[in-house]
């Protein structure tokens, strides 16, 4: 089971909209740590066309479909008992969590029968994610679970034993079968989708689909009938594409869409993410930072951090680039409390209501106690990140204590940061940063971890290595591989890798791809290349010759060496298909 709800940000009285108080350009405030509503003043509205009410039953985060409404100029009323959603004029349903636990708390509360009765009346719906796969009758999920049986079908989990990637996690083209108003202008673009169940079509429910996706199999990517709509992605964190498709649903106007019949769905695109390693500069100013070989600091005399730019700034210019993700690593997260007097948190809240593709943070996730004793545990700092606008959280340092426990007893515990927060919010929102060091060996017998054959033999003539993991930012080194990290990581819970390579960060001479090979091929879950980006063809290779889902660059962004678009460019030159 979830948490206890957290108070929903921004939460509000029936028949008031909130409106948030757009951060200044680049600066975010520091010393705020006030949950969600920190920046939010309220005004009364009486515009009914303006207000969009928003069911959010506490069970994670909906952060950032609070701020792509706000940002279409929409104020937000919240579900408060089953007779808002009746009293509705337009309701959101953004479904975060397990299928099993959201079907008892909208049982639970009455806002199940509620929700049946406003779609039996035909009222404007339009169901996100899990608010798709909700209308179905039953879910595999914690299951079989009964659903809310508007839709005739069953939703199960994408099938991994035959090496397919789970979960979905990306974008992906759709095929759009029904005329609908509110896909218009979706059709040949790409959306994100981050799902490990899927509805599956069939002829009981053929007349409800609008359009249809493929991940190993096809599944049913958006219904439509009457007033009612549903996605199963993501349109809050689709770019434009996705802004204007919820735009279509709050602001509709008459005109049908206009579908060219017979596009097909697009093979799941290669990402490219862009990365902001973040930190205080010895003027105590949080700041984009770029090591080489993880050394931030100048080699000039200074010795001075280095400082690319402000956080806020540059991932609102990566995302207006095409940037398809941005991260955050907090990279003195393993000494700083993140909750603590840092102004990370309000990066995140200043950063999410600008940018409307996938956030990622990481740094410092682990349970701590501060100096005045209070205990928190890591799944209250993955909360606040959560809370915040993280749409994934990422953990470093402490995956690698987690998996070097679990490999020795071979017992899962249950308390491990990895298992609490994907347990709780699912192991898509669940990244795992490996930050490994090459070690060269001349024979494979010689260590009890997975080598590779390398591609450059070592300075001694090495022809063979293995990724050694270290944790606190690359100080320590740990007595574990890349390899089982991974592997254990993925038992444990954790939706996504992020693969950096100690050795090539900030060379631009490529990925290591030996190690993103070995890695890529030893997981079911993505897999994100990282370190060494400097050049476009870097990127295409890393694709051609590996399984990675995703690449990510730091360095030739901030210099602006390389523009996000040229790397798009590039790819789809090379036959890789990414989202335009
Ligand atoms: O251990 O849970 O507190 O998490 C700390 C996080 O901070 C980890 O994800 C760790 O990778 C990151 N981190 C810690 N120290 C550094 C550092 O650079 N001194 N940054 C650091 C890791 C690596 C990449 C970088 C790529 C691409 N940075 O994120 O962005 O290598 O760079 P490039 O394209 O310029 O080559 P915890």
């Amino acid at each position: 089971m979830p948490p206890p709800p957290p108070p929903p940000p921004g939460a509000m009285a029936t028949g008031t909209a909130i409106h948030a108080v757009p951060c200044a350009a680049g600066q975010p405030k520091r010393k705020t740590h006030r949950r969600g509503a920190s920046s939010l003043s309220v005004r009364a509205s009486t515009d009914a066309a303006s207000t969009v009410t928003l069911l959010d039953y506490g069970a994670g985060n909906v952060r950032s479909v609070r701020n792509a409404i706000r940002h279409l100029g929409f104020g937000i009323r919240d579900v408060r008992s089953p007779e808002d959603i009746l009293a509705a004029d337009r309701l959101v349903f953004p479904g975060v969590g397990a299928f099993g636990s959201a079907m008892d708390v909208l049982t639970r509360t009455g806002m199940a029968d509620a929700l049946r009765e406003y779609i039996r009346r035909d009222r404007p719906f339009l169901g996100i994610c899990l608010g798709l796969q909700l209308l179905f009758d039953s879910s595999e999920e914690n299951g079989p679970v009964s659903g809310l049986g508007v839709i005739p079908g069953v939703v199960r989990r994408f099938d991994s034993s035959k090496g397919l990637i789970v979960p979905h996690i990306g974008w992906n083209a759709l095929e759009i079968t029904k005329d609908t108003q509110l896909l218009q202008g979706a059709d040949g673009h790409h959306v994100y989708f981050v799902h490990s169940y899927h509805a599956l079509p069939s002829d009981a429910n053929k007349d409800w689909i609008s359009s249809v996706c493929n991940y190993g199999e096809s599944f049913i990517s958006s219904i439509s009938m009457g007033n009612i709509q549903a996605v199963q992605f993501h349109p809050e964190k689709s770019g434009a594409t996705g802004l204007s498709i919820l735009k279509n649903f709050l602001s509709p106007n008459s005109s049908g869409s206009k579908v060219s019949p017979g596009r097909k769905a697009s093979n799941l695109a290669k990402r490219v993410i862009a990365c902001l390693d973040v930190r205080s500069n010895d003027s105590g100013d949080l700041v984009v930072t770029k090591g080489d070989q993880y050394d931030v600091r100048d080699h000039s005399s200074s010795k001075e951090v280095r400082n690319l730019g402000k956080p806020v700034d540059l991932a609102s210019q990566y995302y207006i680039d095409g940037a398809d993700e941005v991260s955050f690593l907090n990279i003195t997260g393993f000494r700083d409390f993140p909750l603590g007097d840092l102004p990370m948190l309000e990066v995140l809240r200043c950063a999410s209501e600008k940018v409307f593709v996938p956030l990622t943070v990481g740094g410092g996730i682990r349970d701590f106690t501060d100096a005045n004793g209070r205990y928190y545990s890591s799944l209250e700092v993955a909360s606040e990140y959560f809370r915040s606008g993280a749409d994934k959280i990422s953990i470093g340092s402490d995956a690698v204590f987690a998996a070097e426990a679990y490999l020795q007893t071979g017992v899962k515990t249950g308390k491990s940061s990895l298992e609490q927060i994907s347990k709780v919010y699912g192991n898509q929102a669940v990244v795992v940063s490996i930050d490994p060091r090459r070690v060269y060996v001349k024979n494979p017998e010689e260590v009890p971890f997975k080598t590779v054959k390398v591609s450059s033999k070592g300075p001694l003539g090495e022809e063979y290595a293995w990724y050694q993991c270290t944790v606190s930012g690359g100080r320590d080194s740990c007595p574990i591989g890349a390899y089982e990290l991974a592997k254990a990581v993925e038992e444990l819970g954790a939706g996504e890798i992020l693969l950096n390579c100690i050795d090539c960060d900030g060379q631009g001479c490529g990925f290591d791809i030996d190690l993103v090979k070995m890695v890529s091929d030893a997981v079911t879950i993505p897999v994100i290349a990282s370190s060494g980006a400097g050049a476009v063809e870097h990127f295409s290779e890393v694709f051609e010759k590996t399984n990675a889902s995703a690449a990510l660059a730091a360095g030739i962004f901030h210099r602006k060496e390389v523009p996000i678009s040229a790397v798009k460019e590039h790819l789809v030159d090379a036959g890789v298909e990414v989202r335009v």
